[in-house]
Protein backbone atom coordinates (compact mmCIF):
# COMPACT_ATOMS: atom_id res chain seq x y z
CA UNK A 1 0.00 0.00 0.00
CA UNK A 2 1.27 3.58 -0.67
CA UNK A 3 2.36 5.13 2.40
CA UNK A 4 0.27 8.17 2.11
CA UNK A 5 -2.92 6.24 2.68
CA UNK A 6 -1.35 4.63 6.07
CA UNK A 7 -3.37 6.00 9.13
CA UNK A 8 -6.29 7.71 6.87
CA UNK A 9 -9.17 6.25 8.64
CA UNK A 10 -11.38 3.87 6.88
CA UNK A 11 -15.44 4.53 6.64
CA UNK A 12 -16.80 0.91 7.10
CA UNK A 13 -20.35 1.48 5.88
CA UNK A 14 -22.89 -1.86 6.71
CA UNK A 15 -25.77 -1.99 4.18
CA UNK A 16 -27.71 -4.37 6.40
CA UNK A 17 -30.87 -5.97 4.19
CA UNK A 18 -31.29 -4.42 0.55
CA UNK A 19 -34.30 -5.18 -0.98
CA UNK A 20 -34.22 -7.58 -3.33
CA UNK A 21 -33.08 -10.53 -1.11
CA UNK A 22 -35.66 -12.92 0.74
CA UNK A 23 -35.27 -15.12 3.67
CA UNK A 24 -35.31 -18.33 1.42
CA UNK A 25 -32.22 -17.06 -0.08
CA UNK A 26 -30.69 -15.85 2.92
CA UNK A 27 -32.00 -17.25 5.98
CA UNK A 28 -29.93 -14.52 8.19
CA UNK A 29 -31.63 -11.41 7.01
CA UNK A 30 -32.59 -8.81 9.63
CA UNK A 31 -36.54 -8.06 8.61
CA UNK A 32 -38.03 -6.66 10.76
CA UNK A 33 -37.33 -2.97 12.77
CA UNK A 34 -36.42 -4.51 15.87
CA UNK A 35 -33.62 -7.60 13.63
CA UNK A 36 -32.52 -4.45 11.45
CA UNK A 37 -31.80 -2.55 14.62
CA UNK A 38 -30.26 -5.42 16.51
CA UNK A 39 -28.43 -6.23 13.23
CA UNK A 40 -26.98 -2.10 13.17
CA UNK A 41 -26.03 -1.95 16.93
CA UNK A 42 -23.75 -5.63 16.03
CA UNK A 43 -22.69 -4.04 12.89
CA UNK A 44 -21.50 -0.46 14.98
CA UNK A 45 -19.99 -2.62 18.04
CA UNK A 46 -17.75 -4.65 14.51
CA UNK A 47 -16.91 -0.95 12.97
CA UNK A 48 -19.42 0.49 11.11
CA UNK A 49 -19.56 3.86 11.05
CA UNK A 50 -22.59 4.45 8.63
CA UNK A 51 -25.61 1.90 8.18
CA UNK A 52 -27.05 2.02 4.35
CA UNK A 53 -30.68 1.59 5.35
CA UNK A 54 -33.82 -0.40 3.32
CA UNK A 55 -36.63 -1.73 5.63
CA UNK A 56 -39.36 -3.98 4.71
CA UNK A 57 -43.35 -5.03 6.05
CA UNK A 58 -45.20 -6.68 7.72
CA UNK A 59 -44.48 -9.25 5.31
CA UNK A 60 -40.86 -8.67 4.62
CA UNK A 61 -41.29 -7.04 1.15
CA UNK A 62 -39.41 -4.06 0.53
CA UNK A 63 -41.51 -1.12 1.23
CA UNK A 64 -40.73 3.09 1.37
CA UNK A 65 -43.06 3.76 4.45
CA UNK A 66 -41.97 6.64 6.45
CA UNK A 67 -43.18 5.09 9.20
CA UNK A 68 -41.59 2.24 9.44
CA UNK A 69 -38.01 3.91 8.25
CA UNK A 70 -38.62 6.13 11.07
CA UNK A 71 -39.30 3.18 13.82
CA UNK A 72 -36.40 1.57 12.57
CA UNK A 73 -33.75 4.62 12.78
CA UNK A 74 -35.30 5.47 15.89
CA UNK A 75 -34.86 2.05 17.55
CA UNK A 76 -30.83 2.03 15.52
CA UNK A 77 -30.52 5.04 17.92
CA UNK A 78 -32.02 3.39 21.11
CA UNK A 79 -28.89 1.56 20.53
CA UNK A 80 -26.05 2.53 19.26
CA UNK A 81 -24.26 5.91 17.94
CA UNK A 82 -23.86 5.11 13.88
CA UNK A 83 -24.79 7.21 10.81
CA UNK A 84 -27.93 6.06 9.16
CA UNK A 85 -27.58 6.43 5.44
CA UNK A 86 -31.35 5.47 3.91
CA UNK A 87 -31.74 4.43 0.48
CA UNK A 88 -33.49 6.20 -1.91
CA UNK A 89 -32.83 3.52 -4.42
CA UNK A 90 -35.90 1.48 -3.08
CA UNK A 91 -36.53 -1.71 -5.02
CA UNK A 92 -37.13 -1.91 -8.61
CA UNK A 93 -40.13 -0.44 -10.08
CA UNK A 94 -40.78 2.23 -6.91
CA UNK A 95 -42.06 5.49 -7.47
CA UNK A 96 -41.04 8.33 -7.37
CA UNK A 97 -42.72 9.17 -4.79
CA UNK A 98 -42.54 6.71 -2.59
CA UNK A 99 -38.68 6.73 -2.84
CA UNK A 100 -38.47 10.20 -1.58
CA UNK A 101 -40.33 9.28 1.35
CA UNK A 102 -37.36 8.18 3.21
CA UNK A 103 -35.85 11.70 3.30
CA UNK A 104 -38.62 12.61 5.84
CA UNK A 105 -38.24 9.93 8.27
CA UNK A 106 -34.46 11.65 10.00
CA UNK A 107 -31.61 10.37 8.92
CA UNK A 108 -28.41 11.73 8.31
CA UNK A 109 -27.31 10.32 5.24
CA UNK A 110 -28.73 8.90 1.89
CA UNK A 111 -27.91 7.59 -1.02
CA UNK A 112 -28.34 9.20 -4.61
CA UNK A 113 -27.78 7.14 -7.50
CA UNK A 114 -27.42 9.89 -9.93
CA UNK A 115 -28.00 7.77 -13.29
CA UNK A 116 -30.23 4.67 -14.80
CA UNK A 117 -28.58 1.41 -14.90
CA UNK A 118 -29.33 -2.18 -15.88
CA UNK A 119 -29.88 -3.70 -12.78
CA UNK A 120 -29.66 -7.71 -13.97
CA UNK A 121 -33.13 -8.60 -15.85
CA UNK A 122 -34.27 -5.23 -15.21
CA UNK A 123 -33.79 -0.92 -15.34
CA UNK A 124 -32.80 1.09 -12.08
CA UNK A 125 -34.61 3.94 -13.60
CA UNK A 126 -33.08 7.38 -12.30
CA UNK A 127 -34.13 10.65 -14.40
CA UNK A 128 -32.28 13.44 -14.54
CA UNK A 129 -35.27 15.38 -12.94
CA UNK A 130 -36.40 13.00 -10.40
CA UNK A 131 -32.28 12.99 -8.81
CA UNK A 132 -32.58 16.64 -9.17
CA UNK A 133 -35.28 16.23 -7.37
CA UNK A 134 -33.78 14.22 -4.36
CA UNK A 135 -30.68 15.95 -4.44
CA UNK A 136 -32.36 19.38 -3.54
CA UNK A 137 -34.74 17.97 -1.09
CA UNK A 138 -31.37 16.48 0.29
CA UNK A 139 -30.46 19.83 0.71
CA UNK A 140 -33.35 21.19 1.98
CA UNK A 141 -33.12 18.73 4.67
CA UNK A 142 -29.61 18.87 5.55
CA UNK A 143 -29.24 15.31 4.55
CA UNK A 144 -25.41 14.51 3.16
CA UNK A 145 -26.08 12.69 -0.03
CA UNK A 146 -23.67 9.33 -0.66
CA UNK A 147 -23.24 9.57 -4.62
CA UNK A 148 -24.39 6.09 -6.04
CA UNK A 149 -22.30 5.26 -9.26
CA UNK A 150 -23.28 1.97 -10.59
CA UNK A 151 -21.75 3.01 -14.15
CA UNK A 152 -19.32 5.70 -15.29
CA UNK A 153 -21.43 8.50 -16.27
CA UNK A 154 -23.33 8.86 -12.47
CA UNK A 155 -20.06 10.20 -11.34
CA UNK A 156 -19.76 12.55 -13.83
CA UNK A 157 -23.51 13.44 -13.29
CA UNK A 158 -22.79 13.97 -9.52
CA UNK A 159 -19.90 16.13 -9.73
CA UNK A 160 -22.35 18.06 -12.09
CA UNK A 161 -25.10 18.19 -9.47
CA UNK A 162 -22.67 19.59 -7.16
CA UNK A 163 -21.59 22.46 -9.80
CA UNK A 164 -24.94 23.38 -9.91
CA UNK A 165 -25.04 24.07 -6.24
CA UNK A 166 -27.10 21.12 -5.60
CA UNK A 167 -24.72 18.71 -3.58
CA UNK A 168 -22.30 20.53 -1.15
CA UNK A 169 -18.49 19.82 -0.81
CA UNK A 170 -17.15 17.20 0.65
CA UNK A 171 -18.52 14.86 -2.12
CA UNK A 172 -18.76 11.38 -1.03
CA UNK A 173 -19.05 8.46 -3.62
CA UNK A 174 -19.76 4.43 -3.58
CA UNK A 175 -18.21 3.27 -6.09
CA UNK A 176 -20.77 0.08 -6.73
CA UNK A 177 -19.22 -2.82 -8.70
CA UNK A 178 -20.81 -6.41 -9.72
CA UNK A 179 -23.93 -5.20 -10.09
CA UNK A 180 -25.18 -7.54 -13.28
CA UNK A 181 -25.37 -4.95 -16.37
CA UNK A 182 -23.63 -2.29 -14.83
CA UNK A 183 -19.86 -1.99 -14.07
CA UNK A 184 -17.62 -5.24 -13.36
CA UNK A 185 -15.67 -5.55 -10.24
CA UNK A 186 -12.12 -5.29 -11.29
CA UNK A 187 -9.39 -3.17 -10.62
CA UNK A 188 -8.74 -1.82 -14.36
CA UNK A 189 -12.56 -0.76 -13.62
CA UNK A 190 -12.01 0.69 -9.49
CA UNK A 191 -8.68 2.68 -11.13
CA UNK A 192 -10.98 4.27 -14.13
CA UNK A 193 -13.38 5.52 -11.82
CA UNK A 194 -10.79 6.56 -8.78
CA UNK A 195 -9.40 8.84 -11.79
CA UNK A 196 -12.06 10.88 -12.58
CA UNK A 197 -13.29 11.71 -8.89
CA UNK A 198 -13.23 15.48 -7.83
CA UNK A 199 -10.40 16.71 -5.51
CA UNK A 200 -11.19 16.78 -1.80
CA UNK A 201 -13.77 13.69 -2.72
CA UNK A 202 -13.98 10.88 -0.51
CA UNK A 203 -14.99 7.32 -2.46
CA UNK A 204 -16.28 3.67 -0.57
CA UNK A 205 -16.47 0.45 -2.74
CA UNK A 206 -19.65 -1.64 -2.59
CA UNK A 207 -18.35 -4.69 -4.91
CA UNK A 208 -21.39 -7.43 -5.32
CA UNK A 209 -21.41 -11.41 -4.22
CA UNK A 210 -18.01 -12.93 -4.25
CA UNK A 211 -16.04 -9.38 -4.87
CA UNK A 212 -16.86 -7.88 -1.77
CA UNK A 213 -13.92 -9.03 -0.06
CA UNK A 214 -11.13 -8.73 -2.54
CA UNK A 215 -12.50 -5.43 -3.86
CA UNK A 216 -12.41 -4.11 -0.23
CA UNK A 217 -8.82 -5.02 -0.05
CA UNK A 218 -8.16 -2.95 -3.27
CA UNK A 219 -10.26 -0.20 -1.79
CA UNK A 220 -8.33 0.02 1.18
CA UNK A 221 -4.84 -0.07 -0.81
CA UNK A 222 -5.72 2.71 -2.61
CA UNK A 223 -6.77 5.23 0.39
CA UNK A 224 -10.67 4.67 -0.05
CA UNK A 225 -13.23 3.55 2.26
CA UNK A 226 -15.16 0.01 2.38
CA UNK A 227 -19.43 -0.63 2.33
CA UNK A 228 -20.09 -4.60 3.01
CA UNK A 229 -23.25 -6.21 4.58
CA UNK A 230 -25.80 -8.78 3.42
CA UNK A 231 -27.76 -6.59 0.89
CA UNK A 232 -24.63 -6.89 -1.31
CA UNK A 233 -23.41 -10.59 -0.41
CA UNK A 234 -23.94 -13.05 2.27
CA UNK A 235 -21.25 -15.26 2.53
CA UNK A 236 -18.10 -14.70 4.94
CA UNK A 237 -16.10 -16.97 2.69
CA UNK A 238 -16.60 -19.06 -0.23
CA UNK A 239 -20.08 -21.58 0.92
CA UNK A 240 -20.09 -19.96 4.49
CA UNK A 241 -23.07 -17.91 5.06
CA UNK A 242 -22.54 -14.95 7.33
CA UNK A 243 -25.32 -15.36 10.25
CA UNK A 244 -24.49 -11.39 11.84
CA UNK A 245 -23.79 -8.24 9.36
CA UNK A 246 -21.52 -8.12 12.26
CA UNK A 247 -19.02 -10.72 10.77
CA UNK A 248 -18.88 -9.13 7.28
CA UNK A 249 -17.94 -5.77 8.97
CA UNK A 250 -15.43 -7.64 11.41
CA UNK A 251 -13.66 -8.72 8.65
CA UNK A 252 -13.46 -5.82 6.20
CA UNK A 253 -12.59 -4.22 9.94
CA UNK A 254 -9.85 -6.57 10.13
CA UNK A 255 -8.53 -6.18 6.63
CA UNK A 256 -8.31 -2.36 7.71
CA UNK A 257 -5.69 -2.82 10.59
CA UNK A 258 -4.00 -5.53 8.39
CA UNK A 259 -3.61 -2.41 5.78
CA UNK A 260 -2.30 -0.40 8.90
CA UNK A 261 -5.63 1.45 8.50
CA UNK A 262 -7.93 2.48 12.19
CA UNK A 263 -11.60 2.28 11.50
CA UNK A 264 -13.29 5.48 11.63
CA UNK A 265 -16.04 5.47 14.84
CA UNK A 266 -19.28 7.29 13.87
CA UNK A 267 -18.04 10.50 15.16
CA UNK A 268 -14.77 10.96 13.11
CA UNK A 269 -16.95 9.54 10.24
CA UNK A 270 -19.08 12.93 10.88
CA UNK A 271 -16.01 14.89 10.91
CA UNK A 272 -14.48 13.12 7.61
CA UNK A 273 -17.64 13.95 5.67
CA UNK A 274 -18.53 17.05 7.02
CA UNK A 275 -22.31 16.02 8.88
CA UNK A 276 -22.69 18.55 11.42
N1 LIG B 1 -32.32 -1.83 -4.64
C1 LIG B 1 -31.70 -1.27 -5.80
C2 LIG B 1 -32.66 -1.24 -6.94
C3 LIG B 1 -29.71 2.34 -3.13
O1 LIG B 1 -30.01 1.78 -2.08
O2 LIG B 1 -29.59 3.54 -3.24
C4 LIG B 1 -31.15 0.07 -5.58
C5 LIG B 1 -30.30 0.26 -4.40
C6 LIG B 1 -29.51 1.51 -4.39
O3 LIG B 1 -30.23 -0.52 -3.47
ZN1 LIG C 1 -29.37 -0.08 -1.19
Amino acid sequence: MSSKHRKTPVLITCALVGAELTREQAPYLPLTPEEIAVSAAEASAAGAAIVHLHVRDAQGRPTCSEEIFRETIRKIRERCDVIVQVSTGGAIGDSDEDRMRPLEAGPEMASLTTGSVNFGDEVFLNPRPFVVALARRMKERGIKPEIEVFDAAMLEAGVVLAEQGLIEPPLHFDLVLGVPGALAATERNLDFLIGGLPSGATWSVAAIGRHQFSMARMALEKGGHVRVGMEDNIYLEKGILARFNAELVAKAAAMAREAGRPVASAAEAREMLSIS
